[in-house]
This record gives structure tokens, sequence and C-alpha cells, in this order.
């Protein structure tokens, strides 16, 4: 087989990145190990940027996002018994995020590349890539007993943290940064009326807890747990009684509990490898960088690093410019360290460390006390989550 740019990765990045080549007539195949319907049973992200959502407009797939997602202009903080709204649309000047589940856009993205007749293998097993450095890379997987070899001009790794795009690149090339927190989200989805209209970030003593939704009867909550925790330990009953212990009584008081249709755990971690190019490789999105859930900044990472690809693959097929995909590297690094940084901010501000002492107890608070006060302190909360401009 032979392609002009081959994926590796089936989910978001990797399928928008397909879509968007493709109707500049530029060719692609995507890699995907698993099953479609086992990639769209995935519960992730539910926060979009103006930025995310503009691209996917851009990529003829933005109709049922525009149609079905909430357009948020700000979230609350709840703390002490109380809670501060973050107004989103007067800090950041005018603009504001959408609400709309990662599962439904990926799905949107699907639909879009079955209707171009666009190639995405799944189960495609034991993926490797060859000849990065040369200026006809290629890639092999297996089917069945059969080996498959795919010949292209570029490959993309947008695989995810635990792909293998990013494990091609020798050792002595890649630098891994990484911080791994000493907790994890558990987080539920049930068919319940949200408790808010808008997001609820929730600091509290007993750990973390946030409110979000997916729509006006589908709601998603999570609450920080230990790490040695596993989704057997929390009944639904269990998890309804420590969110509430977690919530100013209020909000407690209204919250609509419900059988979870979905419950998982999911460590937190930040990480960014760098270089982000390999000869002819490019790492794009979770492949590449990973922050803690607290900014939602992960999907609206990996969308930047889409936006950079897709125009500088686009001026060297349309007029042989390689200025993009030689800046490419830098150019995304750039960004995906501002968003390491608010992730790592706000995860810092909002969740309780076992660890810790009085002292950082006490800045913790300051942070939040100072944000609060100063204008220019939420206006830079505001800036980052609706996403910097790419
Ligand atoms: P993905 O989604 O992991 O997709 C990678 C795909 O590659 C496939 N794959 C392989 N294919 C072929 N060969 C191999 N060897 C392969 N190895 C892996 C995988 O099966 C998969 O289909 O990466 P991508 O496309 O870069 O997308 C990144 C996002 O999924 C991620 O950043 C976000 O979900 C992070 N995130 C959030 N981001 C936001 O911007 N806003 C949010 O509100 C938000 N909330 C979240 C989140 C992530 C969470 N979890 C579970 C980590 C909430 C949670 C709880
Ligand atoms: C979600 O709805 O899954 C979600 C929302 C905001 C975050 C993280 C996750 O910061």
């Amino acid at each position: 087989m032979k392609t002009s740019v081959c994926i590796i990765g089936g989910g978001p990045s990797g399928l928008l990145l397909s879509q968007l080549l493709h109707l500049k007539g530029i060719n692609t195949v995507i890699l995907e190990r698993q099953s479609r319907e086992y990639v769209l049973g995935r519960i992730r992200a539910g926060v979009l940027e103006h930025g995310f959502a503009e691209l996917m407009r851009e990529a003829q797939c933005g109709e049922r996002m525009d149609r079905e997602g909430e357009i948020h202009e700000g979230f609350f903080i709840a703390h002490d018994g109380t809670q501060t709204r973050v107004d989103l649309h007067k800090y950041s000047g005018g603009s504001s995020v959408v609400v709309y589940g990662q599962t439904e856009l990926t799905r949107d993205l699907y639909e879009a590349r079955d209707r171009m007749k666009g190639v995405v293998i799944h189960n495609a097993e034991d993926v490797q890539l060859h000849d990065l450095k040369s200026g006809s890379p290629w890639v092999t997987y297996r089917n069945g007993d059969d080996i498959v070899r795919i010949d292209c001009d570029f490959v993309i790794g947008a695989d995810g943290f635990h792909g293998v795009s990013r494990k091609s690149i020798p050792r002595d090339v890649l630098q891994e940064h990484e911080k791994a927190y000493p907790f994890g989200w558990l987080g539920v989805l049930s068919r319940t009326k949200p408790v808010s209209p808008e997001l609820i970030y929730a600091r509290h003593e007993r750990g973390f807890a946030l409110c979000s939704l997916r729509s006006q009867t589908l709601s998603r909550y999570y609450i920080q747990v230990p790490l040695s925790d596993s989704v057997e330990d929390w009944t639904d009953d269990r998890f309804w009684a420590e969110l509430k212990r977690r919530l100013p009584a209020d909000v407690a008081a209204r919250l609509i509990t419900g059988p979870s249709i979905e419950k998982s755990i999911a460590p937190l971690r930040s990480f960014v490898a760098e270089p982000m190019r390999y000869g002819n490789l490019f790492l794009a999105g979770d492949a590449a960088h990973i922050v803690p859930p607290t900014g939602a900044r992960g999907l609206n990472s990996a969308a930047s690093d889409i936006y950079y690809l897709y125009h500088a693959l686009m001026a060297h097929y349309q007029s042989g410019d390689d200025s993009g995909l030689d800046g490419y590297s830098a150019k995304a690094l750039a960004r995906v360290w501002k968003a390491q940084r608010f992730s790592w901010w706000m995860t810092t501000m909002l969740h309780t460390f076992p660890d810790s002492t009085s002292y950082e107890q006490r800045l913790q608070q300051t942070e939040l006390d100072y944000l609060f006060s100063s204008d220019k302190a939420m206006g830079s909360l505001a800036e980052n989550y609706v996403g910097l401009p790419f």
C-alpha cells in the first residue's frame, strides 16, 4: 500500500488531521490498534476551547457540535462552603468554551471519514515504524498471519501515551519530562440532570471534586481518590455520598443521583517528550504530552499540534515549503509547555496533597484568595482556560 501521510492512532488527533488533509486532497491512511466500538466506548474530555471548535468546523465536522454542544461562558470554583464564579467571557475578552464530549466528537470524525471513503484500518496489530530518517519511511502492521507494508512520505504518531510511535525514537534523541501526582480521579457518568448549569471545580480538605456534564440529561462527576483505590472499592452509593461531602451544602442538597453508566479511575500525570519530530516522524497529542485533566487542556493541546501539522503539511504539498515542518517541534512545544504550566497550577491549587505541610496548605489557600481578589489573576486563569492562541 502507498499513501502520502500514514497516521498511527485513530483517536481525535489522528482522525482530525486525516479529515483536514483529505479536504486539501492529501491522502492518508489511519492505523488504529483497537476496534471502533472500543475507541467510542472511552469516556474522556468534555470541554473544548474555541480554537478546537473552529478546527472541527474547518474539517466539516462541526454541525452536530454546534447543534448539541453547549457554550459555557463561565464556571464555578467551590471552596470553604461557598462557590465563586469565574466569568470566562468577561475576563477573556469575550471568549467561551464548548461543552461537547470527546466520544461524540470522535463519532462525528469517524462518520466524516466514512462519508469521504477515508482509509481507517482497525485492529491493526503490532504496528512498527521503519526508516524514519529516510525520505521514504514505511510502516508495517499485522492482519492475522499477514504483515502489511505501507510506504509513505510522512508518519504521524497520534497513538496516545501508550502508543508505539514515541517509543520508536531512539533513547538518546528523546528527552522525557514527567511529574506524577499522588492521586487519581474516579469518574462517574450518570443519566441524571446536572447539579449545575456550569461546571463546578471544588476544593475540599477531603479531596478535589468536579461536577461536569455532557448534556442537560447526562452528568459527569469526578472525585480525587488515592492511587491505591480501584473501581471495585467504590459502589455508586459510596461515590455519591463522598461527592456530596465535598460540595457546598446547598449544591449537595440539589444533587440528583442515579445509577452510574460508566465508572473509571485515571491516574494524574504531567508528561512532555521533546523534540516532537524525528526524521519524518511527527508526534501529536497524547503521544507527545499529557496533562492532569484539571485545566481541561489535554485534547485542546492535541488540537494545536494538529493545527500546526495541518498547515505545515499543506505548505509542503502545495508549495514545497518545508519551513512549517522544520519549525513544528519548537512551535508546538512552546504552546504545550504553557498548557503544562496551567494544568499543573490548577491541579496544585485545587487538590489535597497527602504529605503537604501546613505552610504549603496556607500557600494553597492564599493562591485562591489572591485569584478571587485580582482581576489580573482572573484574567490569566480565563485566557488559559479558553485557550491561548494557536
Ligand atoms: P488518544 O485519544 O489516546 O488516541 C490514541 C489512539 O491511538 C491508538 N493506539 C494505537 N494505534 C495503533 N498502534 C498502536 N501501537 C497504538 N497505540 C495506541 C489508541 O487505541 C487510541 O485510539 O490520543 P489523542 O488522539 O492524542 O487524543 C488525546 C485526548 O484523548 C486526551 O488528551 C484527552 O482525553 C484528555 N482529557 C481532556 N482533555 C481536554 O482537552 N478537556 C477535557 O475536559 C479533558 N478531560 C481528559 C479528560 C482525559 C481523561 N482521562 C481518562 C485521561 C478527562 C479524563 C478523565
Ligand atoms: C469532563 O467533563 O470530563 C471534564 C471537564 C473539565 C475538566 C476535566 C474533565 O477539567
